[in-house]
């Protein structure tokens, strides 16, 4: 049988008090950039934690919370990471990556180098359990892990720090450097820090698509 308890934290608010609530939301996810540039200052692993909490509370395919994240603040760890991803970009921008996509990125300016995976103080590893613990299959993976990792970011940016969302391809050299097991696939890395007082974006991070372009009222 299933068990149901009552619903809580719902209570009703002013529609003026619930505008002024999403707006406030969208103020402050609308200064989130994407930072390319760290300070070393470190930030505690209490701040991540919570932040980690945050996205475990991600709506997921029946519930089965299929992510794990790992926490990297080991200079040595970092290191490796920086060596492998690195290796990796370098194909992607020597040859791997086709033309098309080179000019996507161009107005980025991003590179093969990425120290910021060892100057950053945290680096989150996200891992997406295609199965359970007990080879159970898992469903809808790529929706409920992009959806806390969203959450994810949302957290972090709103404790104040900076984010930049990797995704170095392919990424299997973080399920050895981070020791996970067969079923979980690496996701996303997340590098997280302070941004440094000298960081710059790029002009065009800044181009958001206007509601009439992201939207359809069907009224
Ligand atoms: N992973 C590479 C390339 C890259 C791809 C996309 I799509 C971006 O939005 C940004 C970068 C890199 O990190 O440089």
């Amino acid at each position: 049988m299933t068990e149901h308890i009552p619903l809580t934290g719902y209570d009703r608010v002013f529609e003026p008090e619930m505008l002024m609530r999403a707006e406030s939301l969208r103020r402050t996810l609308h200064t989130r950039r994407t930072i390319r540039d760290f300070a070393p200052d470190p930030i505690p692993r209490e701040i991540i934690e919570t932040c980690i909490r945050a996205a475990g509370t991600a709506p997921s395919g029946a519930n089965q919370q299929p992510w794990h994240f790992v926490a990297i603040s080991n200079a040595e760890i970092k290191r490796r990471i920086r060596e492998a991803a690195e290796a990796e970009e370098r194909a992607f921008y020597e040859g791997k990556a086709s033309d098309e996509w080179l000019d996507a990125l161009a107005p980025l300016g991003t590179d093969a180098d990425k120290p910021f995976l060892e100057t950053a103080p945290w680096l989150i590893a996200v891992f997406a359990q295609r199965r359970g613990d007990e080879g159970e299959k898992n469903y809808y993976v790529t929706e409920s892990v992009g959806i806390a990792t969203g959450m994810l970011i949302t957290a972090l940016h709103t404790a104040g720090l900076g984010t930049l969302t990797h995704t170095p391809a392919p990424m299997t050299f973080l399920t050895e450097i981070c020791e996970r097991p067969a079923n979980e696939k690496p996701f996303v890395l997340m590098v997280v820090g302070y941004p440094a007082k000298t960081a710059t974006v790029p002009a065009h991070a800044l181009n958001k698509k206007t509601l009439p372009q992201i939207s359809t009222f069907m009224d």
